[in-house]
């Protein structure tokens, strides 16, 4: 069902503060910076090995990282997880009992189909189920 972690994201007040850490010290490799209105956030893709990092800043203070930092400060936000077949896997989340935050997938950064699990039935940790549109294109 899920194929590998796809990226980890981390809240912060500010990519721009945010990003000499892994840029410069941790010397990795940034990928792109984007905003994802329908997100509320600016995103940032840090090349990590097989996996990024995504680190979040929010546009307005209403947007769920900013209610995120409010309320525990900046750190691991969500845990995005490769699938295929997004709507397939969706339905089989819901059918084992857990509640999704989105019933159907979104559009959400990188070329990416997404939808949320609520972490209220996950531990406390919020997972996005993610299916880069791209790797779809490429396997047609
Ligand atoms: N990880 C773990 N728990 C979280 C959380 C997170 N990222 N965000 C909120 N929570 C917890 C809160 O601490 C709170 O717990 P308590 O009731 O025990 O205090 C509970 O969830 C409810 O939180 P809230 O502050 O009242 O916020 P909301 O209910 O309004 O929203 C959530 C929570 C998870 C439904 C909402 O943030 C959401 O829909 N998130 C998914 C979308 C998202 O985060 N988009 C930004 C990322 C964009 C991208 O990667 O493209």
């Amino acid at each position: 069902m899920i194929k590998n972690i796809d990226h980890i994201g981390i809240a912060v007040k500010s990519i721009h503060e945010a990003l000499p850490l892994y840029t410069e010290t941790l010397k990795l490799k940034l990928e792109g910076i984007e905003t994802v209105e329908s997100q509320g956030v600016k995103v940032a893709f840090i090349l990590a090995g097989n996996t990024r990092l995504e680190l979040l800043e929010a546009l307005s203070p209403d947007s769920a990282v900013a209610k995120f930092i409010e309320k525990r400060g900046e750190g691991i936000h969500h845990v995005a997880l490769g699938v295929e077949q997004i709507e397939d896997r969706i339905q089989e989340i819901k059918e084992s009992g857990l509640r999704m935050i989105d019933e159907t997938s979104r559009k959400g950064a990188h070329h990416a189909d997404v939808a949320f699990i609520h972490p209220k039935s996950t531990s406390g940790v919020l997972y996005e189920l993610c299916e880069r549109t791209e790797l779809k294109e490429e396997q047609k």
